[in-house]
């Protein structure tokens, strides 16, 4: 495809920080689903756990409960589905009702088995720069250089971890990890040097969408970041920016701003 691929969002999750309870109900997560492919979604992200600061973990059996019966219905319907898990048992149950991405915002750290998973079966692996459990990920903000260098050395010891498990290059996508273990400013400073990740080959996922990099960025006059509701025009500018950047794939919510802020892209640029 010419463009940046457009995964949208589907958090089967009651705590989410962009859409918490909202799609829990199977049935509300598969309607939300075809919304998003009506918008023009290429994959939809499907998740049960949320990873949002803070977040404590459901068991295992709670997020198989989520997140499968919603991927057997929307994969029976044609879609392109994409589990986004860190747990081995998860994705091996995700792909077997249909997912063809295993989306792993851990890149295997929290479950090295995931990795056996991916290599098994065949299947896209996403690996994420992460270091630690959303309920501790903010303690783990120390960078010992410029944040890209130090994200882009991190994912390369992930990338020889997968190479390891017998997942090919060819199956292999990265993804910087904003939000992850990182403060709004070394986000951007990330995003500003995006190249670095980018140079070590593999295409690149991003995922900006409701941030809250965003909401400080838009903070009012006291200081009160900008709601998780009220950031998708800064999100579109970036997604513009990021489209320049030949990024492989955008995670998103509103799949429509982020198909219009691509599409003035290629109006600009030409088809990257
Ligand atoms: N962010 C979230 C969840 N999953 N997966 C990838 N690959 N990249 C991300 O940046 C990412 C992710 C957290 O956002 P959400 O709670 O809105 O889903």
């Amino acid at each position: 495809m010419g463009r940046p691929l457009v995964m949208g969002v589907v958090n089967v999750t009651p705590d989410s920080f962009s859409d918490g309870g909202r799609y829990l109900d199977p049935e509300a997560a598969v309607a939300h689903g075809h919304a998003l492919l009506a918008q023009g979604a290429d994959v939809l992200d499907i998740g049960g756990e949320s990873t949002r600061p803070g977040a404590t973990r459901p068991l295992a059996r709670e997020e198989l409960d989520r997140v499968v019966p919603v991927i057997e219905e929307l994969a029976r319907a044609g879609a392109a589905v994409s589990i986004d898990t860190m747990r081995a048992e998860v994705a091996s149950a995700a792909v077997r009702a249909g997912a063809t991405i295993v989306n792993d915002v851990s890149g295997g750290l929290a479950d090295p088995e995931i990795l056996d998973v991916a290599a098994d079966t065949g299947v896209t692996y996403v690996a994420m720069h992460w270091r630690a459990h959303s309920d501790r990920m903010q303690d783990f903000t120390f960078y010992d250089g410029p944040v890209a260098t130090v994200v882009a050395r991190e994912l390369a010891d992930r990338v020889a971890a997968a190479r390891e498990a017998g997942i090919a290059p060819a199956q292999l996508v990265l993804d910087p990890g904003v939000g992850f273990a990182k403060t709004p400013e070394q986000n951007w400073e990330l995003l500003r040097d995006l190249a670095a990740v980018d140079d070590l080959g593999y295409p690149l996922l991003v995922g900006a969408s409701r941030k809250r990099f965003l909401g400080e960025l838009l903070a009012g006059p006291d200081g009160t970041p900008r709601p998780v509701d009220d950031r998708e025009h800064a999100h579109v500018a970036l997604l513009a920016l990021l489209a320049r950047h030949g990024v492989w794939g955008v995670r998103v919510h509103d799949v429509r701003a982020a198909r219009d802020a691509i599409a003035v892209t290629e109006g600009l640029v030409g088809p990257s």
